[in-house]
């Protein structure tokens, strides 16, 4: 792990030991890119429209110290980091990202045999930042438990932007301001939303790995008294950028998994690592929009490029005041071959806020989250033998 000053926390080399072996999942984890655009248009309203990483890393930096026993336990393990001062010095910033075991107080396994329960308690990893960008705070989690999934967290939190008005109650249940909420006397919160480009470079026991969606089809069944359908899986490797852009489809199941077609398990299934999405949102700005043509990463949940070392932020490198010719919505216009090579995948977390009274003075924390986790990668549970009691760990 180290601790990037323009996009934080960089996971590097993230392998499982299996059995004695290291077993490499990814070569290089992190946020890319931050997009918040506020939408009410109008002078001192209409550049409101933030890449956070790109434009705000400079001088100031992405990370925030975390505070012992709010942030993190107090016997957390933590971690300085880098930033740059306006002079381009390095400025050394205490602790910028903690490390803590947790028990969720959640079974790993369990089972009802007879008359007896069986099973594991499970317990949790967890490396946190927090950024604190303008009026926003983040929470920025990498959940890891021994099942080999990691879960990839952000709890928004901090101060929402608002906006004076004259108006002291909203005109009737469907009035007030079409752009915010009135959420307390004179305050307006504006509408807007929050979009985080993950950046997730696997490497699934090797560099060489292939994109598939796993989709479930549905068939008619003939000539079954009991059954009329049922659904099918049916594989298929994305062979290039355009085939691997995609967003959840409640009518178009499928699962999206990252894996190694040279590399088989025991029963001869590529090893995979799947990536399961959360509740997201994607932008429903126009794509001529100036901000939107920017963020326009935000476009869609999933995306993957074939590994190329000058694509790191899903921006582009110079966001600020750019033309917008950089990117992922420009590389993958090219629609590179992304099969059986080094290929990265970028999963857009957002939501659309729409404010209220509760998130005034300051917001509850919000979570939202996805995860990856193993398909077909070990042979069996890599859980079963976990210790029995937590005292055991
Ligand atoms: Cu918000």
């Amino acid at each position: 792990m180290r601790i990037d000053p323009r996009v934080g926390v960089v996971l590097n080399l993230v392998q499982i030991i299996d059995e004695g072996r290291a077993r490499s999942v990814l070569y290089e984890a992190s946020v890319s890119e931050l997009f918040v655009p506020y939408m009410e248009p109008g002078n001192g309203w209409n550049n409101r429209a933030f890449i956070d990483a790109g434009e705000f890393f400079a001088g100031v930096g992405f990370l925030k110290p975390l505070k012992p026993g709010l942030d993190c336990p107090a016997g957390a393990t933590w971690f300085d980091g880098q930033t740059i001062s306006e002079d381009g010095a390095p400025r050394l910033t205490s602790r910028l990202a903690c490390l803590f075991e947790r028990a969720p107080e959640n079974p790993a396994w369990r089972h009802l045999q007879g008359s007896e329960v069986y099973g594991r308690p499970s317990r949790e990893l967890v490396l946190r930042s927090a950024a604190t960008i303008g009026n926003y705070d983040y929470l920025l989690d990498w959940r890891f438990t021994p099942d080999g999934a990691l879960t990839i967290a952000v709890g928004a939190t901090g101060v929402i932007e608002t906006k004076s008005t004259t108006m002291t109650a909203a005109h009737d249940a469907h009035g007030g301001p079409e752009t915010g909420q009135l959420v307390a006397e004179g305050v307006i919160g504006v509408n807007h939303d929050h979009y985080f480009s993950y950046r997730l470079d696997f490497d699934v026991d090797g560099t060489s790995n292939s994109f598939m969606l796993n989709r479930m089809v549905p068939q008619r069944v003939d000539n079954d008294p009991m059954r009329k359908s049922i659904w099918v899986n049916q594989p298929v490797v994305a062979a290039r950028e355009k085939d691997a852009i995609l967003d959840i489809r409640l009518d178009q199941p499928s699962m999206w998994m990252f894996m190694n077609p040279s590399v088989r398990s025991s029963f001869n299934y590529p090893v995979a690592y799947e990536v399961m999405p959360g509740a997201t949102a994607k932008s429903i700005l126009s794509t001529d929009d100036p901000v939107q043509r920017i963020g326009a990463f935000s476009e869609h949940q999933f995306w993957v490029t074939p590994y190329n070392e000058a694509e790191r932020y899903a921006a582009g490198t110079y966001p600020t005041s750019s033309d917008a010719n950089d990117g992922l919505a420009v590389w993958t216009k090219a629609n590179r071959t992304i099969e059986n090579t080094d290929i990265v995948g970028w999963y857009t977390l957002g939501f659309h806020h729409i404010t209220r009274a509760e998130d005034w003075p300051v917001m509850p924390t919000m979570w939202n989250e996805f995860a990856i986790r193993p398909f077909h990668f070990f042979n069996k549970n890599p859980v079963l033998d976990l210790p029995k009691s937590l005292a055991d760990h």
